[in-house]
């Protein structure tokens, strides 16, 4: 049975699904670019992106059309044979970030579950770190995902509680603090340092100026692993197509993700260079789907559209005239803004009877879904593909739905 009522679905999700959940009350059915629109046929700006997997748009034609072409050509392989397209997209990615060697994976946590490997790998044959001995620092209030190893390096208790034992190995040091860094490499053991270049799920925490650039050096000094995990800030999200190239600093091992396929497909990568890289064997790790020749596809022609459509120039522009208008509203709810390119967040004052959910509703209302993380924040990621027409009307619509808060 189809129906056009919202809750129809909702219900039914209620019913049969896990709870792992707690959307926003909209039941979605179509989008295209920066819109989406729900079974009522109500359009919305999509100030998501889901989790901004969705930077060229929704079901962006070109992207759609090499996913179209390749899954109706050849869609899987495994690894046990050869494909004529992952070859291609390891060339494409070695020629645009520079990296010897890719690894190809699905999911982000996978991409991140891959660079904790090869750094225990390289700590044990390359740095020499005495076998089981190896120690990767992660951050406070981190986000990189939800297998149960993730998790064993969350400080949030929402990820990680109930799901020990945990993996050890981790050093957990505040985020944005170079002399607790400093610190924690004093240990011979350490083998790398794990970082977001901006904390989106901490509610878009961006560090000073420079401190990646203090990381790279610390992490050459003692001889570690600069491992950035750019699968949300990256492929253009914060206006350059790494956050690390606000720094101008390379990592030694880079995760990519999401935007990858945009939003086509789960696409993920790790890229290091081969003494890095070369220290997995054949046999040694690897995924029945990674690799496959759709996703092969689709990543060449995501990233095709990013640079084609200078959407790392566009996200600088847009994300500049988000903020400015959005630190100009009159409410007293408003905190702070913040953020770098088109990867904001509003933080909400939590000693008013409105919460960021409440106001989340209310954009709903008036034509813009986003949603809110840690009771307080609400984060604004429209896909990067956004116009100055169509960000003037969505300001409207957000300065419009703080207004009918009445605070
Ligand atoms: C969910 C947050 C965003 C990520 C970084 C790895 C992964 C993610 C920096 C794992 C995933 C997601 C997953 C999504 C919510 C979401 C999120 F609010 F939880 F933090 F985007 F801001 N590294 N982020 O942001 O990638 O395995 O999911 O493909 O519902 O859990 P994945």
């Amino acid at each position: 049975m189809t129906t056009n009522s919202s809750s129809y679905y909702i219900e039914k999700e209620n019913k049969y699904g896990a709870h792992n959940y707690h959307p926003l009350p909209v039941v979605l059915e179509r989008g295209e670019g920066i819109f989406v629109w729900d079974v009522e046929g109500k359009r919305y700006y999509d100030f998501l992106s889901a989790y901004s997997a969705v930077n060229q748009g929704h079901c962006h034609p070109r992207i759609v059309e090499a996913l179209r072409t390749q899954v109706s050509r050849l869609a899987l392989t495994s690894r046990a044979f050869y494909n004529n397209l992952l070859g291609e997209w390891e060339e494409y990615m070695h020629q645009l970030f520079g990296y010897d060697r890719m690894l190809p994976m699905n999911s982000g946590a996978e991409g991140v579950e891959t660079a904790l490997k090869l750094c225990r790998k390289w700590a044990y044959k390359v740095k020499g770190i005495p076998q089981n001995e190896a120690k990767i620092v992660v951050c406070k209030e981190n986000f990189h995902g939800r297998t149960i190893t993730i998790v064993s390096m969350s400080s949030d208790p929402d990820s990680y509680g109930g799901y020990g034992p945990f993996t050890p190995g981790f050093i957990q040091i505040p985020f944005n603090d170079p002399a607790a860094l400093e610190n924690a490499l004093q240990d011979k053991n350490v083998a790398g340092f794990l970082v977001e270049p901006i904390q989106a799920e901490a509610g878009v925490n961006v560090p000073d100026d420079g401190y990646l650039k203090q990381v790279s050096a610390l992490c050459k000094k003692y001889g570690v692993l600069f491992i950035a995990d750019e699968i949300q800030t990256g492929l253009a999200r914060t206006g350059k197509m790494l956050a690390c190239d606000y720094d101008e600093v390379r990592p030694d091992v880079l995760i990519l993700g999401k935007a990858l396929s945009g939003g086509t497909y789960p696409v993920s990568c790790v890229l290091a260079n081969d003494d890095i890289m070369l220290t997995i064997k054949p046999g040694e790790h690897g995924s029945t789907y990674g690799g496959n020749p759709v996703a092969a596809a689709v990543a060449i022609a995501s990233l095709q559209v990013i640079k084609d459509e200078q959407l790392a120039e566009n996200a600088a522009k847009m994300g500049a005239i988000f903020r400015n208008e959005i630190k100009a509203i009159p409410s007293e709810l408003i905190e702070i803004v913040r953020g770098k390119g088109l990867l904001n967040a509003v933080a909400i004052r939590s000693d008013f009877p409105k919460s960021a959910w409440d106001i989340c509703l209310k954009m709903k209302e008036n034509g813009i879904i986003a949603k809110p993380t840690h009771e307080h924040i609400i984060r604004f990621t429209p896909p990067l593909v956004i116009n100055e027409a169509q960000m003037a009307d969505a300001i409207g619509r957000i300065k419009k739905s703080f207004a009918e808060m009445g605070i």
